[in-house]
């Protein structure tokens, strides 16, 4: 427990404000705990109101609340923020209390929850508490169910947390515009038994995708379809944390998307099925193994394993594309092009000049090119054995003997045991025998014209 404790107080470094919230009791608005770093804070255990197992929110955190008068209040603040995608690269997004995505919410099935919500953008907003059973005026459609919160102003949400699952909030309100810009945030509502659907590790995450020009900070706001930053919790490869679990641990990933298209999201090295969509569990009877769950727009899937195999695994979106950063989609594809006297030619007027892809990408991976200020490379990450080539929606599912219950530190490279490695063949290759090829233009030759039909002349 004291280690725990320990751990917790920690986390609270990272939190400006979190320790105001008891003081603040007196007051009729709950203090609004702002999150400044990107860094995953441990899982907030709860201290008032009913027990639950929290959940871990990767490069992120959950909101703090008080108990007043039977309500669990919280307070988000809609507000500009400015969010490290990776080392070396900020967004300057809209988001909650400090970050995008906004702080995870954790209440409990039953518990009557009370949401202050303080507009500090610079245009109106609303929320949307996606996949509730809440009164319909409490349903935060701009205009439909309520007016919009005006700039400055504070809106109250209240409902009881009816059905336990998964759940995320966002903007009803000039939604493009503000999804796009980064507001977004998670919501678990536990089941009143701990004991029910128990795991041990429960990891937490949205997906998100944005369209920032290299070099630039703020996301193209009007895209539909082109964009260049796929997101785990708005981070891509390598700022996303790793999923740390300990050996034989039962562990629940519960992923949202809210970008404009679906998501394969493929674990290697395990089987796991889909336990639960933001419309509730899925009855055991119903499931089915799979290494790939594809989330739909507007969807979320909570999916479920044990995690019996030690190691480094890859988890990620399976659209190729989804696992790079921006830059370079414009890029011709150049392989197998013979650049042999152009590229001399063109050194002579542009010294710098590189040519790219002619053997494929991978050499990316490890070059060090010139980068506008604020850019990440399109593929990039080292692992032990070199570099990664990946980006945007990819990190990694460590598994590990031995780990502390509550430890979800990066445990550094698996070690892996001796002779469990790929490893180079060094002795004789036969050359391959290849059945002899059929001469094009024999073969052209014996093609015949169809005849005997009218019209064909
Ligand atoms: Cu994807």
């Amino acid at each position: 427990m004291n280690d725990r404790r320990s751990f917790l107080a920690q986390s609270a470094a990272g939190l400006v404000g979190a320790a105001l919230v008891s003081r603040a009791g007196a007051a009729s608005i709950p203090e609004a705990p702002i999150r400044t770093s990107a860094e995953m804070a441990p899982p907030l255990i709860p201290s008032t109101g009913r027990p639950y197992h929290p959940v871990a929110t990767l490069n992120g955190w959950s909101l703090p609340w008080r108990m007043h008068n039977g309500w669990k209040e919280f307070h988000l603040v809609a507000e500009p923020v400015v969010r490290q995608i990776a080392p070396g690269m900020d967004a300057h997004l809209w988001g909650y209390n400090g970050q995008s995505p906004g702080p995870t919410i954790e209440v409990v099935e039953g518990d009557k929850v009370r949401i202050f919500v303080t507009n500090k953008l610079p245009e109106h907003t609303t929320i949307h508490w996606h996949g509730q059973r809440l009164p319909n005026g409490m349903d935060g459609v701009g205009g439909l169910n309520q007016p919009q919160i005006p700039v400055g102003k504070t809106f109250v949400y209240e409902f009881e947390a009816r059905r336990p699952g998964t759940f995320m909030y966002h903007p009803h309100a000039d939604e493009m515009v503000q999804m796009a810009m980064g507001m977004m945030g998670f919501w678990v509502t536990h089941p009143k038994d701990p004991s029910f659907m128990r795991v041990d590790r429960d990891f937490v995450f949205l997906l998100g995708a944005f369209d920032i020009e290299p070099g630039s900070y703020t996301p193209r706001v009007n895209t539909m379809l082109d964009f260049n930053l796929f997101t785990f919790n708005t981070r891509v490869f390598p700022g996303i944390d790793p999923l740390v679990v300990r050996r034989n641990e039962r562990v629940r990933i519960r992923v949202g998307n809210l970008t404009m298209t679906n998501h394969p999201i493929h674990l290697h090295g395990h089987e796991f099925e889909v336990t639960g969509t933001d419309g509730g569990w899925t009855p055991p009877g119903s499931r089915w193994p799979e290494v790939t769950a594809d989330i739909a727009v507007g969807q979320m899937r909570a999916i479920e394993f044990i995690a019996s195999e030690p190691g480094d695994w890859a988890f990620h979106c399976h659209k190729s594309h989804h696992t790079m950063n921006a830059m370079g989609h414009g890029v011709p594809t150049m392989i197998g092009v013979d650049h042999r006297g152009v590229l001399e030619r063109i050194t002579r007027l542009v010294p710098e000049y590189m040519v790219m892809g002619e053997r494929g990408m991978a050499d990316m991976g490890e070059m060090e090119m010139p980068l506008p200020d604020n850019t990440l490379p399109m593929m990039t990450g080292s692992g032990q054995f070199g570099p990664i080539e990946m980006g945007g929606m990819f990190t990694t599912v460590k598994v590990r003997d031995g780990l502390a219950r509550d430890d979800y530190k990066d445990p550094g490279h698996y070690k892996h045991p001796t002779g469990s490695v790929a490893y180079e063949w060094k002795g004789q290759v036969p050359v391959a025998a290849r059945p002899e090829p059929v001469a094009p233009a024999k073969a052209a030759l014996k093609v015949r014209k169809p005849g005997g039909h009218a019209g064909h002349h």
